[in-house]
Formats: C-alpha cells, sequence, structure tokens
C-alpha cells in the first residue's frame, strides 16, 4: 500500500508531467531530465527473439506463426503489458447521424454516436468522419483518435463538442473539465484534413476520453466498466480501451458502407501511438498501421533504457497499462517480448513506424530497431522490412512493408509525416 505522502508524491509527478507534457505544446520537445539520452550508456541487451515460442522452438514458416506464435504472443502482451481486452459482446447502438457538406464542398461530413450499453452502465463515443464529396463508392480511410475532441482536428464549426471530461485549459478557456469553441481547429496541423481528404481518403477520429478519460481515476468513468468481472491486476486499462475504441469504429465502419472494408489504416500519435499499435496488432481489420512518435510503450525497444523507462511509465500513467506490467519497473530484461514483437504482430501488413530528431524521450533509434527486429517475420511472408541494422539519416524515409522515418524536429505530427504516410498508404493500397 502507498502511503499518503506517496500518494501525493506521484500526483506531483502527474501534474509535472502534465505541464511539460506535449497535448498542448504542439512539437514541444519532450525531455525529461534525469534520464539516458547517452547511446553508450545504453546498457547491453538481449532480445527476446521474436521467431522461437515459449517451447524454445524456432519456427520457420508463415503458417506456423500465424496458428501459434503470434496468438502465444498476444497473450503475452495482454497478460505481461497491455491488459486483456475483453472478448464480450456489449450492446451497441448507432445514434445522432448527421450529414452535410463541408470544407467549402470538398468533403462530406459526417457524425455520429455510437452508444454502448453493458453491465448495467452506458458509455458513449462521438465519431467524426470526413469523406471525399466527389467520391462514386467505398473509399480507403485513416482512423485515429485524438487527444482533445473531434472538433480539434478542424475549425469546421459543424463539428460536435465533446460531451464527456476533457483536461482543463484555463489559458485557452477550457475550465470545469468542458469543452468550448475556443478550441476548435486548435490541432488542425496534426490532422491535414483537406490534404487526406483530397487524396481521396476518409479522415475518421474519436475523442480518447470518451473511451477512457486519460487521467489516473479515468477507469471510473470509462468503457472497461461495461464489462463485468474486473478489475484484476492484469486487466485492461488506458491503452487497452483506447485499442477497444479503435476496433468499435472499425466494426461501425465495415458495416457502414462509406468505407471500404479491406482499406482501413490506423494511426496514433504518442500515448495514441501505443493504442494504435496494440489496435492494429489484435485486430487485422486494420490493413496499414501507422505509428507516429510512440516511443516507450509502444515502438520502441523497452530494454535499451534510453529516454522513458517502464517504471517512469508506470508511476506516472498508472492507468495506461495493466497491473502486470508494474513487476517489470527496472526489470525490463525479464519481459518475455521486446516492443519489436509487438510491430511484428502487425505482419504481413503493411507498418509505417515514424520518430524525430528532437524527440528523444521516445527514442528514435529504439524506434527503428524495433521495426528492423520485426523483420523476420515479415520475411517468412516474403516481405521486405526496414532493411539495415543503422537508422536511416534525418528526413530520408526507408522501407518497403515496414517503413520508417526520422523528421527533422520535435514530438508532433506534421504535414512532412502526413505526406510520407500518403504515399505509403497509396502504394499499398
Ligand atoms: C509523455 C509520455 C510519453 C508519450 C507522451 C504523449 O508524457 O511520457 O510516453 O506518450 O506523453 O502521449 O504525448
Amino acid at each position: 500500500m502507498k502511503t499518503r505522502h506517496q500518494w501525493l508524491f506521484s500526483a506531483v509527478l502527474v501534474q509535472l508531467a502534465w505541464l511539460g507534457g506535449p497535448v498542448t505544446a504542439r512539437g514541444a520537445e519532450v525531455r525529461q531530465p534525469g534520464y539516458n539520452y547517452d547511446q553508450a550508456k545504453v546498457p547491453a541487451y538481449t532480445l527476446p527473439d521474436v521467431l522461437t515460442g515459449l517451447d524454445g522452438v524456432k519456427i520457420n514458416d508463415a503458417k506456423t506463426w500465424q496458428t501459434r506464435r503470434r496468438p502465444e504472443l498476444l497473450g503475452l502482451f495482454a497478460n505481461q503489458m497491455y491488459g486483456r481486452t475483453p472478448t464480450g459482446k456489449v450492446a451497441v447502438r448507432v445514434e445522432q447521424v448527421r450529414e452535410e457538406l463541408a470544407l467549402d464542398g470538398l468533403a462530406r461530413r459526417k457524425q455520429l454516436r455510437l452508444v454502448f450499453e453493458g453491465n448495467g452502465v452506458t458509455r458513449h463515443v462521438d465519431v467524426l468522419m470526413y469523406l471525399p464529396a466527389k467520391a462514386r463508392g467505398p473509399v480507403p480511410a485513416f482512423v485515429g483518435l485524438n487527444f482533445n475532441g473531434n472538433h480539434t482536428v478542424h475549425s469546421d464549426p459543424g463539428i460536435a463538442l465533446p460531451t464527456t471530461w476533457v483536461r482543463d485549459d484555463p489559458k485557452k478557456g477550457v475550465v470545469g473539465n468542458r469543452a468550448t469553441d475556443r478550441t476548435r481547429g486548435d490541432q488542425a496541423t496534426r490532422w491535414q484534413v483537406e490534404k487526406v481528404v483530397g487524396r481521396g481518403y476518409a479522415v475518421v477520429t474519436a475523442y480518447y476520453g470518451d473511451i477512457f478519460p486519460d487521467r489516473a481515476d479515468g477507469r471510473r468513468d470509462s468503457v472497461t466498466a461495461l464489462f463485468p468481472g474486473e478489475p484484476g491486476a492484469s486487466d485492461w486499462n488506458a491503452v487497452g480501451a483506447w485499442a477497444w475504441g479503435l476496433s468499435r469504429i472499425a466494426d461501425y465502419l465495415v458495416g457502414a458502407g462509406d468505407i471500404d472494408a479491406r482499406r482501413i489504416a490506423v494511426h496514433g500519435h504518442s500515448r495514441l501511438g501505443k493504442a494504435a499499435l496494440w489496435a492494429g496488432a489484435q485486430d487485422e481489420r486494420f490493413a496499414l498501421v501507422i505509428s507516429n512518435d510512440s516511443g516507450e510503450g509502444g515502438a520502441a525497444l523497452a530494454r535499451r533504457g534510453f529516454g522513458e523507462t517502464t517504471k517512469r511509465i508506470n508511476t506516472v500513467f498508472p492507468h495506461w497499462f495493466s497491473g502486470a506490467f508494474k513487476a517489470y519497473n527496472d526489470r525490463e530484461a525479464a519481459l518475455p517480448f521486446d516492443q519489436h514483437a509487438l510491430l511484428a504482430l502487425v505482419a504481413p501488413r503493411p507498418l509505417y513506424v515514424a520518430s524525430a530528431t528532437e524527440d528523444q524521450w521516445a527514442d528514435p533509434r529504439g524506434e527503428y530497431l524495433s521495426a528492423h527486429h520485426a523483420g523476420p517475420v515479415y520475411a517468412l511472408f516474403g516481405k521486405i522490412g526496414v532493411g539495415s541494422a543503422e537508422p536511416p539519416a534525418p528526413d530520408r524515409p526507408v522501407g518497403d512493408v515496414v517503413a520508417y522515418h526520422l523528421r527533422t524536429g520535435g514530438h508532433d505530427i506534421t504535414d512532412y509525416d502526413w505526406a510520407r504516410y500518403l504515399d505509403f498508404a497509396d502504394r499499398h493500397f
């Protein structure tokens, strides 16, 4: 049990994390003091072989990967890190569907509410979609969650404000945990809606706080409450819930007819990149997966201890991963996997991992190496990974089915990143 003093200390840490945090500070370099940023000080480590099962047998064909090793790894990630995603069904209703022409006729804006009922509680997720207005049939889509509400992805006044808890930001007039008009379009550079829709893709998003409010006590207001019989030490938490939410949005898209069900890409930035990877690992309907600066608990190798560490993430964000994951604080070498195995779970589907030069907290080199070490699984399917064991120079994208770039700049998603993702999707879809 923590003493009152320890709880207070954790609470202060959480506050500090947010003060220096990246959610409102666009492009800010996230580099907490007191952590290792020196490649020479990365400890020697051995990665668990992604192809060798717990029984010690090394697999060498795609079928055995698919039927044995892949389910085994999914189980390990669920039991040791992200928590188990409930498989039980909850009742879902689609409500408040509104469609209008928007963005000067470029897009059809569709908004709807997914209402979930289970275990005596109700939760909702508001989905915003921009569909190319001139599309004559189902279109491919980029699906991703947003940090501050659907209304922040574009200044379009027709976007509904979130009705759930949002983080206060007094400088922007967000007080009492209620979203206001003042933050409309606040995150627009991170979404590039016109560019994406102009290239023929649908933009699909929802506010992550509808699924699990991002605070230490957010669980009680989250979708986890829809499921009976929890919590337990290895149960799912915020990252698992956000991934679950992405799959529920996919359920809707697959059934609705606007979207080509075989061409749904899932993407996410930072903590939402962690969620996008976990969603993409579990749910093979996501035909292409993009991790933007996802860092620790996402694409970055935990064993490198570069930038953010397992202990730091579990302390400052106790609600992100399962209880079981906390046993690996300062014990990364004991993990039965590393994050390259998470990336390998996306195989043979196209995977894009992106880093930024100033985002040392997320360990760009560790993100690259992770993509590199997922390569043997892609090779089982005859697909080419990122190749070289050395990361490329900044702004030099590499790779075919597994692609990578290191953008010059800070922790953010920029038009540079989007241009690469669009080209990547064009190539594979
Ligand atoms: C940081 C956290 C990172 C990353 C980031 C973000 O504070 O330490 O793991 O997720 O937040 O989500 O922007």
